[in-house]
């Protein structure tokens, strides 16, 4: 494996990423930078189906050998609210409706809401893929709750009202490294770093 392109569109996501692998010695591109714009349908049912579609069909535009396409699919699962938005955490609201503007409902919905029914968690899958299919999916989580208010300027999407026990704030508060060691995105792609060290690709 020479290079790693990551099948997202979304620049936070790609930030993240590239401060998690920063000490990987391995070429890492985003579709952008390799060239391909695509239109992906993520019509799975589960992180772990959609970052599958996301990968598989980045990688079937590949020529190269030896590269590998990562995709991200994550989302955030409030307990209280039967998983929503779940696997259409992007979608929820609308794709292009403002992040203050879906936190401030998801709040309005929780109004009331006990802290020990507030539970959610961060969800990320991570798929790899080459020109010849899936190669696999790992995944990561992190506890948390859902706020009373939005707080923080750090991170993206959710993370103004997604709080944690241990640090007693949101993981919008959190300095980006220490996020980052901490979350689903970290955990799932510290996974797939193991699985794909005991792979020759
Ligand atoms: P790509 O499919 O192009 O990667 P996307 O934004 O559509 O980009 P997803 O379908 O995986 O990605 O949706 C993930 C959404 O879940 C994301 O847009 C955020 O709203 C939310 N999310 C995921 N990880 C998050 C994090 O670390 N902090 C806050 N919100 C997060």
């Amino acid at each position: 494996m020479k290079k790693v392109i990551f099948a997202t569109g979304n620049q936070d996501k790609m930030e993240e990423i590239r401060s998690i692998l920063s000490d990987w010695d391995m070429e890492i591109q985003s579709m952008r930078e390799a060239g391909i714009d695509l239109e992906i349908v993520e019509d799975g049912q589960s992180f772990e189906e959609n970052a599958s579609i996301k990968a598989r069909a980045v990688a079937a535009q590949l020529e190269e050998e030896g590269v590998v396409v990562f995709a991200d699919d994550s989302g955030l699962e409030i307990d209280y609210l039967g998983k929503e938005p779940g696997i259409y955490s992007a979608r929820y609201l609308g794709e292009d409706t403002p992040y203050k503007i879906k936190n401030q409902k998801i709040l309005e919905r929780m109004a009331g809401v006990p802290k020990e029914k507030r539970t959610a968690r961060f969800v990320c899958a991570i798929a790899a893929a080459d020109k010849n299919g899936e190669i696999c999916v790992t995944r990561g989580t992190i506890e948390g709750y859902i706020g009373w208010e939005p707080c923080g300027a750090n991170g993206f999407g959710y993370d103004p009202i997604f709080y944690l026990d241990e640090y007693g704030c949101s993981t919008a508060e959190l300095s980006p490294e220490l996020k980052n060691q901490l979350s689903h995105r970290g955990k799932a792609l510290s996974a797939m770093r193991q699985k794909l060290r005991t792979m020759t690709l």
